[in-house]
């Protein structure tokens, strides 16, 4: 078997070279579901994987725009459109100055099997650009936007390619997004999931990434016969995904100890309050702050510059920042301090490393592709919504967003169940391959 595998790994990285996030997802992948294809005559022989990790598409493009000095910038602008078997190519943009091809198409691949998992129509995308929005103002954001959408616009739509936001692209973003590709093709159609809800936007998108991670976590606990009830519990980063994650550990209540930024971790011995959340968000959100200025307000907390919060003592750690922020000698830390739960709201924040560790101590670990589909499963529902050319309530879209949940957490439980653990990792990444690898058999070689 390993042989195959390595055969597979070899071939695929000789077409991809300088592309280790890439393949980091790919041998994540390979290693699952090749056993799987060998012991299941239907998809062995028919190249299934070479042809997944192949992009249907991959467009890049110049975006040229001026800022507010005048001066003339160039970013290169990207769309990912890596598999639409069950459905339009779909998955959020990315602006981060860390933004290549590499990040892209990892992003892109997890999305295929996230998609699936949701149980929607939803093919598998990812697009972004290298600009940073951090110390921009307003104006050059949509100045940004819009050269970006210029060239975008060209390749989406309702029914092709659907982007959604990601790091750096929140509902500022959406909505100068959304305003060009209007304004381009004259048109008021579904084609950005995210929208603000006066037009066409979904309740309960903004909080569903951070939601549905702990909504998967919980049924994880609760398989153990566990719950977040007075449980530690340590969050990285503090943007979308973090924020929400942390409101609904507050309302399970949990204690959330800790949040972060790239510039370091600012830590509540007593857990944050209701207040002290809303603060963290209107630094975030509505200042486009920095975390340390939590401890103006409040001087009582810790702030440690250019730190990691993987040596606070914890029962649950849900890292939710970005990819490989969590390294093999931060989960040794966790371990060591107790830490006995991992649900991964990032997508791929956790190294191969560190994965295996927690693997060998038997750590509940739900991978992101599972645990953190809530975001993109109600840009699915916001899709139905749009076509419909209706609304659904708060509570009925939580209500679904909780069941997608669920439901993928039986999955990787069908997939993923071994002798006294269950192995998520390979659960959501069989499952997810199953639909995927049965829509392109039925479709042919294409
Ligand atoms: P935001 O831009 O809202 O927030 C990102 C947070 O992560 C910020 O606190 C940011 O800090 C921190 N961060 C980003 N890059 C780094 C880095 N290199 N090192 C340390 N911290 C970093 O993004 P989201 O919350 O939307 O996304 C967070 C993660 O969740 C990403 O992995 C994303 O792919 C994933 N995700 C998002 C979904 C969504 O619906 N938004 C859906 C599913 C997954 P700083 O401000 O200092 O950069
Ligand atoms: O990684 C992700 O799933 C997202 N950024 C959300 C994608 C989406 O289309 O809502």
């Amino acid at each position: 078997m390993e042989k195959i595998i390595n055969s597979f790994l070899k071939e695929v990285s000789s077409r991809n070279q300088n592309e280790p996030e890439f393949m980091q997802a790919v041998t994540e992948v390979a290693e699952n579901v090749i056993p799987y294809i060998v012991q299941n005559k239907i998809y062995y022989g028919q190249n299934i994987l070479l042809r997944m990790v192949e992009p249907e598409r991959v467009l890049s493009f110049r975006v040229a725009w001026i800022d507010d000095n005048e001066e003339i910038q160039v970013n290169r602008g990207y769309r990912v459109e890596m598999n639409s078997a069950i459905g339009p190519y779909k998955g959020g943009l990315r602006f981060h100055p860390n933004v290549n091809l590499s990040v892209l198409k990892f992003l892109a691949f997890e999305q295929i099997f996230k998609n699936s998992l949701t149980t929607l129509p939803m093919g598998g995308g990812k697009g972004g650009a290298d600009f940073d929005p951090k110390g921009r103002s307003d104006t050059e954001v949509m100045r940004f936007c819009q050269s970006f959408m210029t060239e975008l616009f060209r390749h989406i739509g309702p029914n092709r390619d659907i982007p959604a936001g990601d790091i750096g692209v929140g509902s500022r973003e959406i909505g100068y997004l959304f305003g060009q590709y209007k304004r381009l093709k004259n048109e008021f159609t579904g084609v950005l999931t995210g929208k603000g809800t006066s037009w066409g936007g979904s309740l309960i998108r903004p909080e569903a990434t951070g939601y549905g991670v702990v909504y998967f976590t919980e049924k994880m606990l609760e398989n153990q016969g566990n719950s977040f009830k007075n449980k530690k519990v340590v969050i990285s980063g503090s943007g979308n995904v973090a924020q929400f994650a942390a409101e609904k550990c507050l309302s399970l209540n949990a204690k959330v100890l800790c949040m972060s930024d790239s510039s370091g971790y600012i830590y509540e011995k007593e857990g944050f309050s209701k207040e002290q959340l809303s603060h963290i968000m209107e630094i975030k959100n509505i200042k486009r702050g920095r975390i340390q200025e939590y401890q103006k307000k409040y001087p009582k907390a810790i702030f440690e510059a250019n730190k990691k919060p993987w040596g606070i003592v914890c029962d649950i750690a849900l890292p939710c920042a970005t990819q490989n922020e969590l390294t093999f000698s931060d989960a040794k830390l966790l371990v060591k301090n107790g830490c006995f739960c991992v649900g991964e709201g990032a997508n791929m924040p956790s190294t191969p490393e560190a994965i295996k560790f927690f693997y060998e101590n038997k750590i509940f670990f739900a991978p992101g592709k599972a645990s953190n589909a809530g975001g993109v499963a109600v840009s699915g529902l916001e899709m139905a919504q749009n076509s419909l050319r209706y609304s659904w309530s708060r509570k009925e879209v939580d209500e679904k967003l909780k069941k997608i949940m669920a439901d993928i957490h039986k999955s990787c439980l069908e997939f993923g169940s071994e002798k006294e653990y269950v192995n998520y990792v390979k659960g959501a990444n069989i499952a997810g391959f199953v639909k995927v690898a049965e829509a392109m058999l039925a479709q042919g070689v294409v």
